[in-house]
């Protein structure tokens, strides 16, 4: 007995051991809040209520990373909920603030450009959603969770 518990506790920490670098190396870029309950109520899907809402996005690095074809979506499986960037660059340690409505792309913040479908063409769910990085190869990159309509956000 005794040695299959030595045997049973040497196999649990090779794991550990093993799993420790993918845990330890955190993503260059990451989602760093998911605003999903835009201000105001009801939420009547005018475009100032779309751009209330927005995820965040936070390069994490000292080196400037290219967004060109990474994208965002959120649990709803359905084509116009992915958000793909175009040309764009996060400069170390910034940013990125990606609108779920219509506006003039910056250097800091983005729009996603949904517009009239009321209600649907908002992406962030009130109470419970995930939102999702991917690079351009379609690699997930980080992830965001949120299960709470007491909150207006998420700090992930
Ligand atoms: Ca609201
Ligand atoms: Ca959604």
């Amino acid at each position: 007995m005794r040695v299959l518990m030595v045997a049973l506790l040497a196999t649990a920490s090779t794991t550990a051991l093993l799993s420790a670098p993918a845990q330890a190396k955190a993503p260059a870029v990451q989602i760093t809040k998911i605003y999903y309950n835009s201000p105001g109520s009801p939420d009547n899907g005018a475009n100032g209520s779309l751009n209330g809402e927005y995820i965040q996005l936070k390069n994490i690095t000292k080196k400037a990373v290219s967004l060109k074809g990474w994208t965002v979506r959120d649990a709803t499986k359905a084509p116009d909920h992915i958000y793909t960037f175009a040309a764009f660059t996060l400069k170390p340690g910034k940013t990125v603030t990606l609108r779920t409505g219509v506006g003039k792309d910056t250097a800091t913040t983005r729009y996603w450009g949904r517009s009239g479908g009321g209600t649907f063409a908002y992406i962030w769910n009130q109470a419970s959603d995930t939102g999702y990085l991917r690079n351009a190869s379609g690699k997930l990159v980080d992830s965001c969770a949120y299960n709470s309509s007491r909150d207006a956000y998420k700090v992930c």
